[in-house]
């Protein structure tokens, strides 16, 4: 009986032992957007971090970040991703500053009826306010904006191997190198 009790105990400990190590400090991450390219390009949090994400727009031209799995193009145009970072995290993060969130129908709407626009980088886009809508959302800064900040906790559902992307003008800046990666780790 005692050799169980002391089993349970040593099982006890090392499950609060693991508990305390899971619980990451928080990390803020800045971000610069140019012509083209996000620096630094790989992005590594963690699960239960409170990440704060930094976002300077100091190009030229609007950029944007989105985070996402499995590249969706429209016909040679890459336009967003497949999967959206925080929807399949469960997460809607908080954003302010100088950019705006906004929900992207690219990829999940493929009726969509509203003619590209040309003041926001060809995109179809709306803004963010029906947050429980299956849209990727993205965060958008136009040029001279002020910085951005992007706040959220990394949840157990976003681990793994994601991409980050800019696809303003018609993916013109994706495919010219606005991409980086972005991993969680458990
Ligand atoms: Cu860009």
């Amino acid at each position: 009986m005692k050799t169980v009790r002391l089993i349970v105990s040593l099982v006890i400990i090392a499950f609060s032992l693991a508990a305390c190590a899971q619980t990451p400090d928080p990390v803020t991450l800045t971000i610069d957007m140019t012509e083209f390219a996000f620096t630094p390009n790989d992005i590594e949090v963690q699960v239960g971090q409170e990440v704060t994400l930094v976002l300077v727009n100091s190009g030229e031209q609007d950029h944007e970040l989105m985070i996402g799995r499995g590249l969706h193009v429209d016909g040679s145009t890459p336009d967003g991703y497949d999967l959206d970072f925080w929807h399949i995290g469960g997460v809607m993060p908080e954003v302010s500053g100088g950019g705006m969130m906004l929900q992207h129908e690219g990829a999940d709407h493929a009726g969509s009826e509203q003619p590209p626009s040309d003041e926001q980088g060809g995109h179809d886009m709306v803004p963010m306010t029906s947050p429980e809508e299956e849209l990727p959302l993205m965060i958008y800064l136009p040029a001279g904006s002020d910085t951005t900040t992007v706040t959220f906790t990394v949840t157990e559902d976003m681990v793994g191997n994601w991409e980050m992307g800019c696809f303003e003008l018609d993916g013109v800046h994706y495919t010219s190198g606005m991409v980086g990666e972005f991993t969680v780790w458990p």
